[in-house]
C-alpha cells in the first residue's frame, strides 16, 4: 500500500493557486462538507481537501459514494469566485479534463467523459466529480467541486451493486504496481489550476475543446431524464456553457443542464 504523504503533494504543485493550501485527514464523512465547513471559518479560495477514506461519500441527489480506505482519491477543491452562478457548472467540465489527463499522462489509459461528470475506461466508472455552489444575494458564495477517483481499488472492494459497473486505475491497467496517489493528486491540482485560470481569462471555449477529446459520446441516441421526464434524442454536442445539446426526433435542438443519461 503507498500513503498519501501531504509533503510530497506539495512538492509537486507547480500553480500559484489550486492546492496551494492543502488540508488533509485521514477518515471524514465527506471531504465536501470539510470543505463547507472550512469555507464558513475562513478557508482560501483555491484550498484543496483530501481525505485516505470517507464514510459518507455522496454523489448526486443523495447518491452514496463507496470510499474504502488506502487506495483511491477523495478530494475537494474549494472555490470562492467572482463570476455568475449560471456558469459555475462549468466547474465540472474542468475538473473532468484535469482528472482525464493526469489518468492518459501518468497511466498511458484512455478515458472517456460521460457526460457531465463520470470518467470511464473501458466503459467502466473510475471517476466522478459532484460540484455544489452555496449563493448568496444571487452572487455565488463559493463552490465545492468533489472529485473521486478510484486508483489503487481492487475489485473486491466494491459492493456487489456496483463491481459490474465501477473499475479502478489498478484494474484496468492490469499490473500489480500500485499508482503513485501523491503524483496523481499535484497533477490534478495543477491541470484544474492551469484550465481554471483559461477559464477566468478566455471563458469555457479551451476545456470544451480538451472535453471533446475524451468525449466518446457524439452521434449517440440517448434518453435522459430532466426534471423526471424522460427526454430522447442524439447528441449533438456540448454548448459554450457546458450544456448537453440534444437533437430531438422533432429536429428541434434541446439543452439539458444536468441529468442522467442512459444508453
Ligand atoms: C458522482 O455522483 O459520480 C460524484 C461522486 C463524487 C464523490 C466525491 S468524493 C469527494 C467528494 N466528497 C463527497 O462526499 N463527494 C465528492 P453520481 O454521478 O451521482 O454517481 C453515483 C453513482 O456512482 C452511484 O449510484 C453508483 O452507481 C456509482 N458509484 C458509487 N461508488 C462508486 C465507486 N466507488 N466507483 C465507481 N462508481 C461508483
Amino acid at each position: 500500500m503507498e500513503f498519501i504523504d501531504i509533503f510530497e503533494i506539495k512538492k509537486g504543485i507547480k500553480g500559484t493557486f489550486i492546492g496551494k493550501n492543502l488540508y488533509y485527514e485521514e477518515k471524514v464523512d465527506s471531504t465536501s462538507n470539510l470543505a463547507r465547513d472550512l469555507a464558513a471559518k475562513g478557508a482560501k479560495n483555491g484550498s484543496a481537501v483530501i481525505a485516505d477514506c470517507q464514510e459518507k461519500g455522496r454523489g448526486r441527489n443523495g447518491k452514496t459514494w463507496s470510499s474504502p480506505c488506502g487506495c483511491n482519491i477523495y478530494m475537494s477543491i474549494l472555490l470562492k469566485p467572482k463570476f455568475s452562478p449560471e456558469i459555475a457548472q462549468g466547474m465540472t467540465l474542468i475538473a473532468a479534463v484535469s482528472v482525464a489527463d493526469s489518468i492518459l499522462e501518468l497511466t498511458g489509459l484512455a478515458p472517456k467523459i460521460k457526460w457531465p461528470n463520470d470518467i470511464l475506461i473501458n466503459s467502466r466508472k473510475v471517476s466522478g466529480i459532484l460540484t455544489e455552489m452555496s449563493t448568496r444575494n444571487k452572487l455565488i458564495d463559493h463552490i465545492i467541486v468533489g472529485i473521486i477517483l478510484n486508483v489503487n481499488a481492487e475489485r473486491d472492494s466494491f459492493g456487489p451493486e456496483i463491481r459490474d459497473i465501477a473499475s479502478s486505475l489498478l484494474i484496468e491497467s492490469g499490473k500489480e504496481e500500485h499508482i503513485d496517489r501523491n503524483r496523481m493528486i499535484s497533477s490534478i491540482l495543477n491541470k484544474f489550476d492551469r484550465y481554471y485560470e483559461m477559464f477566468l481569462s478566455t471563458g469555457l471555449s479551451p476545456v470544451l475543446e480538451q472535453y471533446q477529446k475524451y468525449f466518446g459520446m457524439m452521434g449517440k441516441e440517448i434518453e435522459i431524464k430532466v426534471n423526471g421526464k424522460t427526454v430522447k434524442g442524439i447528441i449533438a454536442g456540448i454548448d459554450p456553457m457546458g450544456a448537453l445539446l440534444l437533437k430531438t426526433a422533432d429536429n428541434q435542438l434541446e439543452r439539458v443542464v444536468s441529468g442522467e443519461i442512459n444508453f
